[in-house]
């Protein structure tokens, strides 16, 4: 059991810090969709109006957070659109074992198909009851908990999948591609002799 544990190096941060690269985006209803696209099962790319994602089936998830840099928060409730709902609603083609979560302004995220399809991964929408706040990703954030908080695009706006692995922002700049915080998965070098 990790319950009541910090993966290690990791610190407790008081309240919930906002952290992430660059501005704070506006959201547009009648501009915003939900994407996904590259190799689809049909070919075709799909999309939905934020009241479309708001129809599809919801969860909550509990969730710890931690950030590369050191810092943890816990006990985070999400509530939202579990990922893999997407898997369904728009299956990937034979083969895929990527994808690229795609934010606002391009930051973007690398993931194992896996990763996506777990259980406790979540396109969130509300936390601790109240819709997410504009810092922490309204109107739509995905939550890996399982993964480093790189891996967790704010802003959320599509998801790619891919035919083979390809580095999003944090992960080509120095970080490590897979994530995992209990596996001490911080930095790119370590990738080496990981075999991943
Ligand atoms: N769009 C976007 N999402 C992002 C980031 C970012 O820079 N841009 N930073 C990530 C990082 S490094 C962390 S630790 C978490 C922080 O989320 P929080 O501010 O809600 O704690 O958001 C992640 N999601
Ligand atoms: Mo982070």
């Amino acid at each position: 059991m990790k319950e009541g544990m910090l993966p290690p190096g990791q610190r407790l941060a008081r309240g919930w810090p906002v952290s992430h690269y660059g501005p704070v985006p506006r959201f547009r209803a009648d501009r915003w969709r939900l994407q996904v696209f590259g190799a689809t099962a049909s070919g075709e790319s799909h999309a939905w109006t934020f009241d479309e994602v708001l129809a599809m089936p919801k969860a909550g998830v509990l969730a710890d957070l931690h950030c590369a840099s050191g810092t943890s928060t816990i006990g985070h409730s999400f509530f939202g659109v579990p990922a893999r709902v997407l898997l369904d609603l728009a299956p990937p083609a034979e083969g895929v074992e990527h994808v690229m979560a795609w934010a606002e302004y391009g930051y973007s995220a690398n993931l194992r198909l896996a990763d996506l399809t777990a259980e406790t991964t979540l396109m969130a929408t509300h936390h601790d009851g109240e819709p997410l706040t504009a810092e922490h990703g309204f109107p739509l954030r995905l939550v890996v908990p399982h993964l480093f908080g790189y891996k967790g695009p704010k802003w959320l706006r599509g998801i790619e999948y891919m035919t083979q692995d390809r580095r999003g922002f944090w992960e080509e700049r120095g970080y490590h591609s897979v994530a995992d915080p209990w596996a001490g998965q911080r930095y790119s070098y370590q990738e080496e002799g990981e075999g991943t």
